[in-house]
C-alpha cells in the first residue's frame, strides 16, 4: 500500500496511543459457561460468485470476476459452475435446514439484478433470489442477504468502478430495487462484505478483481465504498421501514513483527490498522477517518459525505480468520509490508496464525471503542490444507478451530459484548477466488464432476451445536 511517510507517522502515533498495535496476543479468559442464548443465530455464509455458477443464465450481466484472468488463479479454474447453486439451491437450503440452522447469509449478485450496473432491472435475476428466500422461509431459516460481495457489474468497472463517485449512486439505486422487489420477505440486509479486502487485494495488490495495482486510488476506493454504503442504507430505509440493516467488515488485530526493528514495526502495524480497520469502522461509527486514512481520502471527500456515511446500523458483521502481522521496510513503497506470524505459532492452510484470542481482542475493541453495537459473526472458518484432491471428510481440525473461536465469542459475550449469532464460512466447498478450488472451507464436500454434496464430520458437529446451543468441550 502506498501510504506517505507523513501519513504513516501521523496515523501510527494516533493508533499507538489508542493501543491498536499490540505486539502479541492478549490474554483471553476462558468462557465460564458453554450455553449460548436460545435466540442466538446459527448459520452458514456464502457468496453469489463463489457458489452460484450459471454466469450466463437468465440475463445476468458480466461482473469484474467473470473477466479476471485465469492465469492469476492458482489452479487455473473459474467459477462457471462453482456449486451450481443457481440450479441446486433447494439442496443447499435442505442442508441448512436439516442441520437445524436458523439463518443463512448469502449474497445477491448485483449483475443479476441490474446487469449493466444501472438502468434496466432483470426480472429473472430478481426471481432467483425470490425463490431462494421463499425456500428458506418455508423451512424456518432467516435469510441474511449481502448486497455486495465483490462481483461488481463489469459495465461499472469500465466507468471507473469504485474509483468513481458515480458508482455510489448506482449502488444506492440497486439497493432500492432490492428493498422494493424483495423486501416484503427479505428483512435482514448486509450492505458490504469486507470492503478492506476488496480495496487492498483488488485495487492495490491486484490479486483479486478488478486486478488493479494502483495504490494512488486507495483513498477513492475506500471512501466510495463507505459512501455507497451510507447512501444504500438511506435508500433501503426510505423504501421500507421494517428492515434490519448491517454491514460486514474483515476486522483483524494488526500486530507488528517483533525483533530489533520492533518500534518501527509497531508504527507500521498501527498505520496498517488505520487503513484496514479504522478506515471503515471510524467513518461509520464516529463520522471521521483516522489519521493515515484521512490523508488518503481528502481529495475525494466532499461536504456532507461523512454525515451520509455515519448511518445508524442494526448490527455490525464481523468476519474473522486471523490477525495480520506487519513490519517496517524502508524500501517498500509504503514502508509497510506483510510479515509472517511469529515462529512456532499454529498456522492455517494460508499460513496465517490460528488465533482465537485475536477474535476476542477484536470483539472487545468493537465493544469498548465503538459503542458496543450488536455484532454478528458473519464469517469464520478454516480451509483444508490446499489440495486439488478430494476434501477431508473427517475434518476434526475444523471442529477444533470453530470450537475454539466460539469459546472466544462466548468469552467476549461474558465480558459484555452484544453478540447475536455465528455464521460459519461456508456450507459447501466452493470457489475460493485466487485460490480456485484447492482451498476448501465447507462443512460439506462437493464432487466437482457431479455436484453431489457429502457432509463432513464438521456438518454433524455444527448441527448438534445449532440444535442445542451448547458448545462441547
Ligand atoms: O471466501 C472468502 C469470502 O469470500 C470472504 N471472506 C473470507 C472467505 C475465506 O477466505
Amino acid at each position: 500500500m502506498s501510504i506517505t511517510r507523513r501519513e504513516l507517522a501521523l496515523g501510527a502515533g494516533a493508533a499507538a496511543l489508542a493501543g491498536c498495535a499490540q505486539e502479541g496476543a492478549m490474554e483471553m479468559p476462558a468462557p465460564r459457561e458453554r450455553q449460548f442464548p436460545s435466540d442466538f443465530l446459527w448459520g452458514v455464509a456464502t457468496s453469489s460468485f463463489q457458489t452460484e455458477g450459471a454466469l450466463d443464465a437468465d440475463g445476468r450481466g458480466p461482473s469484474i470476476w467473470d473477466v479476471f484472468p485465469r492465469d492469476r488463479i492458482h489452479d487455473g479454474s473459474d467459477a462457471t459452475t462453482a456449486n451450481d447453486s443457481y440450479r441446486r439451491y433447494a439442496e443447499d437450503v435442505a442442508l441448512i435446514a436439516d442441520a437445524g440452522m436458523n439463518a443463512y447469509r448469502f449474497s445477491i449478485a448485483w449483475p443479476r439484478i441490474v446487469p449493466s450496473g444501472s438502468g434496466a432491472v432483470n426480472d429473472a435475476g430478481v426471481d432467483y433470489y425470490s425463490h431462494l428466500i421463499d425456500a428458506l422461509l418455508a423451512r424456518g431459516v432467516t435469510p441474511y442477504a449481502t448486497l455486495f460481495h465483490w462481483d461488481l457489474p463489469l459495465a461499472l468497472q469500465e466507468r471507473g468502478g469504485w474509483t468513481s463517485r458515480d458508482t455510489t449512486a448506482r449502488f444506492a439505486e440497486y439497493a432500492d430495487v432490492v428493498a422494493r422487489r424483495l423486501g416484503d420477505r427479505l428483512k435482514h440486509i448486509v450492505i458490504l462484505n469486507e470492503a478492506a479486502v476488496h480495496t487492498v487485494l483488488g485495487h492495490v495488490l491486484g490479486t483479486h478483481a478488478p486486478g488493479l495495482q494502483d495504490a494512488d486510488q486507495l483513498g477513492a476506493v475506500i471512501h466510495h465504498q463507505n459512501l455507497a454504503q451510507g447512501l444504500a442504507i438511506q435508500a433501503l430505509r426510505a423504501a421500507r421501514s421494517d428492515l434490519t440493516i448491517g454491514t460486514t467488515m474483515a476486522l483483524m488485530p494488526s500486530r507488528p513483527e517483533g525483533g530489533v526493528m520492533s518500534w518501527l514495526n509497531q508504527q507500521a502495524a498501527a498505520g496498517f490498522d488505520e487503513v484496514w480497520n479504522g478506515a471503515f469502522l471510524d467513518p461509520l461509527f464516529r463520522g471521521s477517518y483516522p489519521g493515515a486514512a484521512q490523508g488518503m481520502v481528502e481529495s475525494v471527500l466532499q461536504e456532507g459525505d461523512l454525515a451520509a456515511i455515519r448511518q445508524p446500523i442494526d448490527f455490525l458483521g464481523v468476519n474473522y480468520y486471523a490477525p495480520s502481522y506487519t513490519r517496517f521496510n524502508p524500501t517498500a513503497p509504503s514502508f509497510i509490508e506483510p510479515a509472517p506470524p511469529p515462529r512456532d505459532t499454529e498456522r492455517d492452510a494460508f499460513d496465517r496464525h490460528v488465533d482465537p484470542g485475536g477474535l476476542h481482542e477484536t470483539l472487545a475493541r468493537v465493544r469498548d471503542q465503538y459503542g458496543n453495537p450488536r455484532v454478528l459473526i458473519t464469517e469464520n472458518g478454516c480451509s483444508d490444507p490446499f489440495s486439488d484432491g478430494p476434501a477431508e471428510l473427517d475434518d476434526q481440525f475444523r471442529i477444533d478451530y470453530v470450537r475454539r473461536h466460539l469459546e472466544a465469542v462466548k468469552s467476549a459475550m461474558e465480558g459484555g459484548s452484544n453478540i447475536g449469532g455465528y455464521f460459519h464460512w461456508t456450507l459447501v466447498d466452493n470457489w475460493e477466488w485466487a485460490e480456485g478450488y484447492r482451498s476448501k472451507f465447507g462443512l460439506v464436500a462437493q464432487d466437482r464432476s457431479t455436484g453431489v454434496r457429502t457432509p463432513k464430520a464438521s456438518y454433524a458437529w455444527f448441527s448438534a451445536l445449532a440444535r442445542s446451543g451448547t458448545l462441547d468441550q
